[in-house]
């Protein structure tokens, strides 16, 4: 009988072990599930993310009450030092916070010598953390880990994740003086304090979503992550418990062992891989990774099986994620990881996972031997088909590019070939070439800046091209773009139309929304970004005031999704007769259907493609 008012203390031994770097007797299994803890209680957002008693018994109560092994929590990680940094925060009754990045914290050297060290145990809600974790220790006896937001992620936050891309190329020196600050001043204080109040504790955990590929280059990984997570290190007493565990796009990799390699750096205990990647790179090939290595490992189900089901996929995915992890020489030095329960996630579906999880222990597999995953996997079940971000293998058409290629004036291709190189200095020399020489505006702006644009696209939908990389191409047309500009308005050319663009409201995820808008302003419509957070009135409102030719909706979260159909609804009681396309990871095609959106965009040139079919359909 253990002396705590909760008792985990057979899983956390099991898992202790592992992460520890020994091991264990039986799978354990972690899950990131706050929100779902949340719902599952019925308690309100707000208090629920700042009483730090009531978060940590809310989630204990519901892990305990399903059959949890381990107490996990996962508060809004990633906004909790930006907010103490003097972010704005969005709080919503049903759903996780966040930090409302509209407004930047820190834009250039200005701010930053204005900015504030946080004190851990005064500002925002850094005590509540600490709080927190020691209420958990008292009622667990478990000292579990903090959670940080990785220095990346939080540059990313404080600065907006597009223009620390871009500062990253144009002022590197400001870039790193930024890292050094919050790595300083911010993370490592924040983390010592921790380990004051908690003196047993000796791991900090990173969360860490943008600091992965696609979203970064491996040239920026090595630059500006990887060495300010060792810094970080070095400044909480050089132990390897500071860690980062959740990065993605290991699909993505040229090299994988290589990738692993590194993030083995970052968290030299246990190379973690979670779905979607998991799932596209294969649980075999993770499982040799790892044996050649010796260490320990994880898999991830994904959040999309989990929110979507079928509870038979649920169950199939954990029996093949345990069978494959717990095997070979090192398979009791493997725990499994449900990522993200959310407030959408049927109980059902939870109890389907918990279920899998049993039986395997028991003894009992039905699928004993079957792989599902790897590259020839099919993750349609819950995907509808659908690529990760918008990417899938179809590969662009080398062919066709060479043939409209050679087809193409000198001049433009001149033009085409500088945003492909993202020469911003030589794009809009080219451009008053081209007019010096007589060619007339809007021809330049249709064979030589906008076809880049479209290629650009077609290789981040392959894989082949990461997000950075295509934000330098759209820095060097739209610098081409400048030029042509005052000669444009003054002979009134028409944009090809106008878009209006949003993240709906309660997400405040905007790369891929924003990726979106670049590509159609690449291809000549107007766009009116509406930004993250966006409710239906503001989002109608614009529309007619801008005599929109269509709506375009993303959402990043499977709890967001449903607020897609309430401003469909809202639009079509509205009256207005615009079109709404919808996008997003979690998006589907029959979600589409299902909401009454009169489009979906698997990826951001789908997106372009629909907006000229429904511009030239209310053209004819
Ligand atoms: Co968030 N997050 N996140 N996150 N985050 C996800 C989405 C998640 C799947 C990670 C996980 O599994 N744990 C999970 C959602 C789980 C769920 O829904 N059940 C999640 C969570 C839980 C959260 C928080 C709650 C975390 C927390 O606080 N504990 C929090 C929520 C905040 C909120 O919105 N309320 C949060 C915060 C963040 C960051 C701020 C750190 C950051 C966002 C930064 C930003 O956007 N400025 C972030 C990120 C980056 C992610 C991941 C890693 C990537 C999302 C992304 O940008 N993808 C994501 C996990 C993952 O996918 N690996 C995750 C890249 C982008 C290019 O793809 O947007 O799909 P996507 O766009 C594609 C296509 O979908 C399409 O075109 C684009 C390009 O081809 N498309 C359209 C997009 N919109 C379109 C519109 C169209 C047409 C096509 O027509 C109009």
């Amino acid at each position: 009988m253990s002396e705590y008012e909760y008792d985990f203390s057979a899983g956390i031994k099991e898992y202790k072990a592992i992460i520890d770097g020994g091991e264990a007797e039986w799978v354990p299994v972690t899950a990131q599930m706050a929100e779902f803890c949340m719902k599952y209680g019925g308690y309100n957002g707000h208090k629920f993310f700042s009483d730090p008693e009531l978060f940590v018994r809310g989630n204990l109560d519901a892990q305990s009450k399903l059959g949890f092994d381990i107490p996990d929590l996962v508060w809004d990680v990633y906004s909790v030092e930006a907010e103490a940094l003097g972010g704005d925060m969005a709080w919503f009754d049903e759903l996780y916070p966040a930090l409302d990045n509209t407004r930047v914290i820190i834009a250039n050297e200005k701010d930053l010598a204005k900015a504030k060290a946080p004190d851990p145990f005064k500002t925002g809600r850094l005590p509540w953390v600490l709080e927190a974790l020691q209420i958990c220790k008292e009622l667990t006896g478990y000292t579990h880990y903090m959670h940080y937001c990785a220095p990346i992620n939080l540059a990313a936050q404080v600065m907006q994740f597009e223009r620390l891309i871009m500062a990253m190329g144009e002022n590197p020196k400001f870039v790193h003086k930024l890292m050094d600050f919050l790595v300083e001043e911010v993370l490592a204080p924040y983390i010592n304090a921790y380990f004051k109040v908690l003196p047993d504790a000796y791991i900090a955990n990173g969360k860490d979503a943008v600091g992965s590929l696609p979203f970064i280059t491996e040239e920026i990984l090595e630059e500006f992550s990887v060495p300010y997570i060792l810094k970080l290190r070095e400044l909480c007493g050089g132990g390897d418990g500071i860690r980062c565990d959740n990065w993605w796009g290991d699909a993505f990799a040229q090299d994988v062992d290589k990738y692993w390699d590194v993030k083995l750096t970052v968290t030299p205990q246990y190379l973690k891989v979670q779905d979607p990647d998991c799932f596209r790179v294969g649980t075999k090939r993770i499982r040799e990774y790892a044996d050649t290595r010796g260490c320990a490992l994880s898999f991830g189900v994904g959040n999309h099986l989990l929110t979507q089901g079928p509870e038979e996929e649920i169950y199939k995915r954990i029996h093949e994620y345990m069978e494959v992890g717990s095997s070979g020489p090192y398979g009791k030095k493997f725990y499994l990881y449900l990522c993200s329960l959310s407030a959408q996630t049927p109980t059902s579906h939870v109890e389907a996972a918990l279920r899998a999880i049993k039986d395997f222990r028991a003894g009992e597999r039905p699928y004993a031997g079957q792989i599902f995953s790897g590259p020839d996997g099919i993750d349609a079940a819950t995907t509808g088909g659908k690529g990760f971000m918008g990417i899938y293998a179809s590969g662009v058409n080398r062919e066709q590019l060479d043939a409209d290629a050679a087809a193409r004036k000198p001049i433009f291709q001149d033009i085409y070939d500088a945003v492909m190189a993202f020469d911003n200095e030589q794009c809009p020399v080219l451009v008053q070439q081209a007019l010096d020489d007589g060619e007339v505006a809007m021809e330049v702006l249709d064979e030589g800046l906008i076809p880049p644009m479209g290629e650009v696209g077609d290789l981040f939908a392959a894989g082949e091209m990461f997000v950075p990389e295509m934000l330098l191409a759209a820095r060097a047309m739209k610098a081409g773009l400048e030029v042509l500009r005052p000669i444009l308005t003054k002979t009134q050319t028409k944009p090809k139309g106008v878009i209006v663009t949003a993240t709906v409201f309660g997400d405040l995820h905007d790369i891929g929304k924003n990726l979106v808008g670049m590509m159609l302003e690449g291809a000549g419509f107007k766009v009116v970004d509406l930004g993250v957070n966006t409710k239906a009135e503001e989002i109608i409102e614009t529309a007619k005031e801008v005599n929109a030719d269509v709506i375009g909706l993303s959402a990043l979260l499977t709890t967001t999704m449903p607020f897609m159909r309430i401003i469909i609804e809202q639009i079509k009681a509205e009256g207005l007769n615009i079109p709404v396309i919808v996008g997003g990871a979690p998006v589907s095609r029959e979600f589409a259907d299902n909401i009454g959106a009169d489009g979906y965009g698997d990826n951001a040139p789908q997106a372009v493609m629909l907006c000229k079919e429904f511009v030239a359909k209310q053209a004819a």
